[in-house]
């Protein structure tokens, strides 16, 4: 039965913590390139406000959202927050102008804003149970961290929901937790343990198939430096995973140093210079991270002492080289593309256009740019020049290598290869596993990816006469989603919930869906 009931808007919670986290005067604040960035002073009231925001963006998304308090590069006295959700993505551009107004929104005109965001944002309103509003909550090194932590999840209980709050992680790490979270475990178990295992597993079997140059037989020395930040306990942290694949030194671990002062990703690459205190030696290989360790560029010097910089776009130029090499030897006809800024060196944007032949695209600022774009490709290759990137994989691509590495028919050259891109991806970007969806009982019931069919029961349950199934459909590029329920709303609910379901579980072919309308 068809029924349009009339959504109720008013928020009928207290907000209790409110009154602890006002609006200091003449502050107003703008959601920048990665959320938002101040002294710390000034920013209790704005955790407290994202931490209301994650939970309203949780129940609009019906996932596990992120908070990551950071400043990134900046210097140790201020702080910043960046909100992940999905598969590790960014708060989507569509979400920047509300975190803008809950910044600076004094606490009745909080309370009418998120009124406003439960009528115009349909899904908002849901009265599902609480524990499904949860957010993960990471935190750098900086002193202010844990107590703008503290703001974070007073917002997130003043709104009903849960938070789990890892203490000191890395940006990427927390991108990870939010992803495996999100996927019900597919993409790796949600924890750090299950991080460096992933990460470690399939760099040592990346490296058991490289050829390692002469003289550097069994190891690659590399000097990291921390930045002074988070990043260097947490690589001590990997390489206990990885023993005796990886020999890594690390400098600037945060034991004397000030964060991100004289070395770090910024410093380096402004000042073409290594960290303050680093003897660089001709035939080593250097990098620095930042504060939050989303950042990576590489270093060397020469014989004659000059030193070279491996930025974002040396970066991709390496990664689109050696993925063309694997999709050759593999035999795939798979299109390489890459995303940069404007920031790009030119003659980096001409070597990928007029000698690896690659389609080239250039987006605004901001890794949330970049990321959407490469989304589109084939394999999308993007680094800022500051050392901020990744490399995607498309579903297509991802299964075609499934398909060579399981072919025992093939010859070994390029199942190798196709093995090295397997690792490869798994290793730069944690992607989800994309197995097709079969079914069974005419249709009704999914028999693969394992999983799905339960995660569907467990959301028909929650709706009155309910009943959904999805299909792969035969004759496009999609799979169908079917639902029905006792009211219209509900049911648009429930299809919404399995596509969701289906994009997490089975990597969904298209854009990833929105709540109903
Ligand atoms: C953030 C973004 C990056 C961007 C950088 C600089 O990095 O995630 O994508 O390149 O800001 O942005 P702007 O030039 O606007 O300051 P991070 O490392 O600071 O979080």
């Amino acid at each position: 039965m068809a029924m349009h009931t009339r959504r109720r808007v008013e928020m009928d919670t207290e907000l209790q913590n409110a009154n602890a986290y006002p609006v200091p005067s003449g502050i107003t604040m703008e959601y920048g390139t990665a959320g938002f960035r101040a002294p710390a002073c000034n920013l209790p009231h704005v955790m407290y406000r994202m931490g209301l925001l994650a939970v309203m963006r949780a129940r609009y998304t019906r996932e596990v959202i992120g908070v990551m308090v950071t400043a990134s590069h900046n210097p140790e006295e201020d702080n910043g927050v960046k909100l992940m959700e999905g598969m590790g993505e960014m708060l989507p551009v569509s979400w920047e102008r509300h975190a803008t107004s809950f910044a600076s929104a004094h606490l009745g005109e909080l309370r009418t804003q998120l009124s406003a965001l439960l009528r115009d944002c349909p899904g908002t309103e849901s009265s599902s149970p609480a524990q499904k509003y949860h957010v993960l909550i990471g935190e750098d090194t900086r002193a202010s961290s844990k107590m703008l932590a503290q703001a974070v999840s007073h917002g997130v209980t003043d709104l009903g929901g849960t938070f789990k709050n890892f203490g000191l992680v890395t940006t990427p790490q927390l991108h990870y937790l939010v992803a495996s979270h999100n996927s019900e475990g597919l993409i790796g178990e949600p924890s750090l343990d299950g991080y460096y295992h992933k990460l470690s597993e399939a760099y040592k079997a990346l490296m058991a198939q490289s050829k390692p140059q002469p003289g550097n037989e069994g190891s690659y020395p590399l000097t990291m430096d921390g930045a002074n930040g988070v990043g260097a306990p947490k690589m001590a942290e990997l390489l206990s995973y990885m023993k005796h694949s990886l020999s890594v030194k690390i400098i600037n671990n945060g034991e004397s140093g000030k964060l991100n002062h004289e070395c770090g990703a910024d410093y380096v690459k402004i000042g073409q210079r290594a960290p303050k205190g680093l003897q660089m030696r001709e035939g080593r290989i250097y990098c620095s991270l930042d504060g939050d360790a989303d950042r990576l560029l590489y270093y060397f010097v020469d014989k004659s002492d000059t030193f070279h910089l491996v930025d974002g776009d040396k970066i991709s130029t390496l990664m689109a080289i050696f993925i063309q090499h694997l999709l050759k030897e593999a035999q795939l006809p798979f299109q390489v593309s890459v995303v940069q800024t404007a920031y790009a060196n030119g003659s980096s944007t001409h070597y990928f256009e007029e000698t690896l032949l690659l389609q080239v695209y250039c987006l605004p600022t901001g890794v949330k740019y970049l990321h959407a774009k490469a989304k589109e490709c084939d394999i999308g290759v993007y680094f800022e020049a500051n050392g901020h990137g990744t490399v995607l994989f498309g579903k297509r691509v991802l299964d075609k290598v499934a398909e060579i590495m399981q072919d025992s028919g093939r010859p070994e050259a390029q199942r190798a290869a196709a093995t090295q891109l397997y690792h490869t991806s798994q290793l730069i970007n944690q992607v989800m596993d994309r197995q097709r969806i079969t079914t069974t009982d005419a249709e009704r019931r999914v028999t693969h990816p394992d999983g799905l069919q339960a995660a569907i029961e467990e959301r028909v349950h929650r709706h009155l006469q309910a009943r959904a199934f999805v299909r792969p459909s035969g004759t496009e590029d999609m799979v169908r989603v079917y639902a029905e329920a006792e009211t219209q709303e509900s049911a648009d609910c429930l299809a919404h919930e399995v596509a969701l379901l289906v994009h997490r579980l089975a990597g969904g072919v298209g854009e990833e869906p929105r709540a109903p309308s």
